[in-house]
């Protein structure tokens, strides 16, 4: 049970009904004009869900300094505490995305229990071998999969085998591979024979997998290394997945781009190779910001959901990209953010499925780019919200989760039960 009462968000939707109710009939309306089912769009998403990553519900920090927040989660448990929270008012996020060993448990068998008492899963874990480890035998600092170290190599293929085995234990069906490997002056790596090493480390871990478990490869353009980055693109992540097998995709991350790259029609390509994997979804002003989805470039996001529902509607084979956030929150409420997060992509997947894709794809193939562009344009400053708050309504979550979040002081509650600490346990600077 989530400690945040069906009664008491249906007490606090009871209030907002009514303006709901005109404000979806006037949008209804307006949709109806254009061709568009509301009740359609409304019914998608309701379905649509992104995982919540663990690290985010606590503050994160900057290479300066971290400023904890007061009533953060402590461990793993009070995590779940606050990814239920969001959960239940927003109806989008049932599952959990852990990082290992940030949220090392006692018992994974009970940690499913206890998420499933909360109403939550788990999506993909992540593998950590960018940090060293308190009694770790051998350093990370010159890489772990790619380290020319044989010894180091097996150590951080040793922690992935471990990943699936916890996952595997708590119902994840994917393991996340992001390495900090790379180099900071030219010459200090050799190129190919890193990236061979790759192959082989990850080749180990891919020979592992459960069968109904996923590789996703997530590729970074620099940081920590900031001259090379063993798998700093696309290019490299589609490359080694191609060579791992069938069960290895890519994973985007939105923030690991240099500002002006098209994301977007990466999405496409790696449609178009059948390995899109899925996303970490966030926002980005100058490089890995990990700042809140939607709150710089929701144009973009938008156009990333245009690609996606353009796939759903082509009906492209085993398309299932998974969805998760992975943000940092420094100035803001970690559940206030990562629930309008999960907000923000519900309202760009909406916009993307009321552009007319007839009238796009005429204009398209008549090479009228202003009309192909004002098509887009009309579907993305339309004001969709009463489609989401009716989506979250019908799934029992709140029509207004930030304003029934602060009405029910679940965060003053939690700074009486969690005494503040220095630190959130198992987060650090991410
Ligand atoms: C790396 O910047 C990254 O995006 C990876 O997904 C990590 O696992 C995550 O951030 C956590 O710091
Ligand atoms: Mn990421």
């Amino acid at each position: 049970m989530s400690p945040i009462s069906p009664e008491f968000i249906a007490a606090a939707n009871a209030g907002l009904a009514g303006t709901l109710d005109a404000d979806y009939g006037a949008l209804d309306i307006q949709l109806t004009r254009r061709g568009v089912d509301i009740d359609k769009v409304t019914a998608a998403v309701a379905q649509f869900a992104v995982a919540i990553p663990s690290w985010g519900v606590g503050t994160g920090g900057t290479r300066f300094a971290r400023f904890p927040a007061v009533g953060e989660p402590r461990n793993v448990l009070e995590k779940l505490e606050d990814c239920a929270v969001i959960h239940s008012l927003t109806g989008a996020t049932p599952t959990v995305s852990l990082h290992l060993p940030w949220d090392r448990a006692e018992d994974y068998p009970q940690l499913k229990r206890y998420a499933r008492e909360l109403g939550l899963g788990f999506d993909a874990v992540n593998s950590n071998t960018f940090q060293d480890q308190p009694g770790q035998a051998h350093s990370y600092k010159f890489g772990s999969l790619t380290h020319t170290d044989p010894r180091v190599r097996a150590q951080a293929i040793e922690h992935n085998l471990e990943c699936i085995r916890i996952g595997q234990q708590i119902g994840s069906k994917a393991l996340t591979l992001w390495i900090g490997d790379g180099s900071n002056f030219p010459g200090q790596q050799h190129f190919a024979r890193a990236f061979e090493r790759y192959l082989d480390s990850a080749g180990r871990i891919y020979a592992a997998l459960p069968a109904d478990w996923r590789l996703l490869i997530e590729h970074k353009m620099y940081e920590p290394a900031l001259y090379s980055t063993v798998i700093q693109d696309w290019g490299s992540s589609l490359m080694a997945a191609q060579a791992l097998g069938p069960r290895a995709f890519c994973l985007v991350d939105l923030g690991h781009h240099a500002p002006s790259t098209n994301i977007e029609m990466i999405v496409a390509r790696l449609v178009h190779a059948g390995r899109l994997g899925g996303f970490h979804f966030n926002d980005s002003k100058y490089g890995d910001d990990d700042l809140d989805t939607g709150s710089i470039h929701p144009y973009r996001l938008f156009l990333i959901f245009n690609e996606l529902v353009d796939a759903e509607s082509r009906r492209v084979p085993d398309f299932n990209p998974a969805h998760m956030l992975d943000q940092s929150h420094n100035v803001t409420d970690p559940i206030e953010s990562l629930m309008s997060s999960a907000m923000e992509l519900t309202r760009a997947y909406a916009q993307a499925l009321i552009v007319d894709r007839n009238v796009l794809c005429a204009s398209q193939e008549a090479n009228d780019a202003l009309l192909a562009s004002q098509t887009l344009k009309q579907a993305f400053t339309t004001d969709v919200s009463p489609i989401l708050a009716r989506a979250r309504a019908q799934r029992g979550a709140a029509i207004d989760p930030i304003g029934a979040y602060r009405a029910n002081g679940y965060r003053q509650r939690a700074v009486t039960r969690r005494p503040v600490q220095g630190k959130a346990t198992g987060s650090g600077i991410v």
